[in-house]
């Protein structure tokens, strides 16, 4: 017997599946998210779950809404089941599934973004909050700047009515609170971007300022854009998962999220339309995030950058495997010890010398079930903000650069696209065709990977980098991963 996730079971949920600690019926949406993808699911809507929980902050749920088409596949399944969906915490010990309930209904998926903006003229909705991967914000990596002549943003400034981007569709939305007279909402990002605040306000910004410098100047004064730090892993969801959790548990749940039970969140207090009582369930909140955001990007989200593609190239595929091959384990310590941790600026009352074992632990959580896939999708969005921003800034101090040299030569040789052995690299980024091709010329001349200078800006073109990258490469392609694994591991 089976029970299918819908609120008339909630009294009734399975043994062992633990629902809401509220009357849903009470909730109503003080938020709107952008993106309701695992992460969102496992990390923002689960810390508001526990809030309407604990503080009765029944005015803070969430209405989710979505800009890619996988979204409207995502609605119509939580839909059906209420927008209700299972969140399973793992790891060697324990086993812990809950039912959450703090999303209260989730927009209409459409090009233009009409319902999106019709949600937002409700004074309720005081934050709108974000997770669209860290491709979606239209910098350019050499610059670091907002890429205002992108042709979608081009599109948006053009055609105010009629946004493209949702960040044409937010400075629509401001605009039309402005007219009411409604207070603007705060805007919260929750990618992983180094400053992401800072990084979302320059996209609101860019787009304002050049349709209409008095809405700038408006947004500008009176819209918040808190900096934030998020973390938890949460991987894909298979279908075998999905089947094993209803097999185990007797609950069918077409949209699970299965996680690692650690999580962070640190964020700046600056809401000035009010917040859930976050702090209550375990955010920490700072004057300060960048020391916090700086950590967590470059050790973890670098360090997985640091073995995803030589796990990928000896054919692992799972994180935790990865973490069970000297080769690739001694890899991700040595670079962490010589680069990654010399690099970064302290942070008040961390090690990072304990916040790279406790990670380490984490990677090596053999339930969680990450796969190497995942982490080494979109290199070409992720590389310049995880790790090349780490080697630009060794280079710039004299300090070390062959281990995060060797990784972007790792980079290189699994976007030829196949690993070694010579099995097929299913296409694993948005721009996997360009990056096949320069792979394919790097072989003979490494520069033409370097030369991709909208992701390497400067770093690509610094003579001690280039160096490097290219004796690694040539060593890749004689060698093979293992034997210049362990060449570098030696030196
Ligand atoms: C990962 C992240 O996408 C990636 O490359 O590093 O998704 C990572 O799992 C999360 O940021 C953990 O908080």
């Amino acid at each position: 017997m089976t029970t299918r996730l819908a609120n008339a079971v909630l009294s009734n949920l399975p043994q062992g599946v633990s629902a809401p600690g509220y009357d849903r019926a009470a909730v109503t949406a003080g938020i709107l998210h952008v993106g309701m993808g695992n992460f969102h699911r496992a990390h923002q809507a689960v810390y508001v779950d526990e809030a309407i929980a604990k503080c009765g902050a029944t005015d803070w749920g969430i209405i989710g809404s979505g800009v890619m088409p996988a979204d409207g596949q995502m609605r119509a399944d939580l839909e059906e089941q209420d927008f209700l969906y299972s969140v399973t915490e793992e790891d060697a010990e324990t086993t812990q599934t809950r039912v959450v309930g703090s999303i209260t209904g989730f927009l209409p998926v459409e090009k233009g973004h009409a319902p999106i903006r019709k949600a937002l003229v409700d004074p309720a909705i005081r934050i709108v909050s974000m997770t669209m991967t860290e491709g979606g914000y239209f910098i350019d990596s050499a610059t670091g700047n907002f890429d205002e002549d992108h042709p979608s943003i081009r599109a948006d400034i053009a055609r105010p009515d009629q946004p493209e981007t949702i960040f044409g569709a937010l400075v629509a939305a401001l605009r039309d609170r402005r007219a009411a007279g409604t207070a603007p909402f705060t805007v919260m990002c929750c990618d992983n971007l180094p400053h992401n605040g800072k990084v979302t306000r320059n996209a609101v910004l860019g787009v304002a300022r050049a349709q209409d410098a008095d809405l700038a100047d408006w947004i500008s004064e009176n819209v918040a854009f808190p900096n934030g730090m998020v973390d938890r892993i949460t991987p894909a969801t298979t279908p075998a998962r999905r089947d094993a959790l209803a097999a185990r548990t007797g609950l069918e749940d077409a949209r699970p999220v299965f996680c690692e039970p650690f999580r962070q969140w640190v964020l700046e207090d600056n809401f000035p339309q009010g917040r859930p009582p976050l702090e209550e369930v375990g955010v920490q909140f700072v004057p300060d995030v960048s020391p916090y955001e700086n950590m967590k990007i470059h050790i973890l989200n670098g360090g997985h950058a640091l073995i995803a593609y030589p796990a990928g190239l000896l054919g692992i595929q799972s994180v935790d495997e990865a973490m069970e091959h000297p080769l690739v384990l001694g890899f991700l310590d040595k670079v962490e010890r010589d680069e990654i941790i010399p690099s970064l600026p302290p942070v008040p009352d961390t090690s990072l010398d304990e916040y790279y074992s406790l990670i380490r632990e984490r990677f090596s959580n053999p339930k969680v079930g990450d796969a190497v896939r995942r982490i080494c999708f979109d290199g070409s969005n992720k590389q310049a903000k995880f790790i090349i921003n780490t080697a630009a800034d060794n280079l710039a101090a004299g300090r070390e650069i062959a281990g995060t040299a060797l990784q972007n030569a790792l980079w290189c040789r699994y976007c030829f696209g196949e690993i070694e052995g010579g099995a097929p690299i299913e296409p694993n980024d948005p721009a996997w065709d360009r990056l096949t091709e320069r792979a394919r010329a790097a072989r003979e001349d490494p520069q033409a990977w370097l030369g991709m200078s909208d992701i390497y800006g400067a770093t690509g073109t610094d003579a001690r980098f280039a160096a490097s990258f290219t004796e690694w490469l040539n060593a890749l392609w004689r060698d093979g991963t293992a034997a210049t694994l362990a060449r570098y591991l030696e030196d």
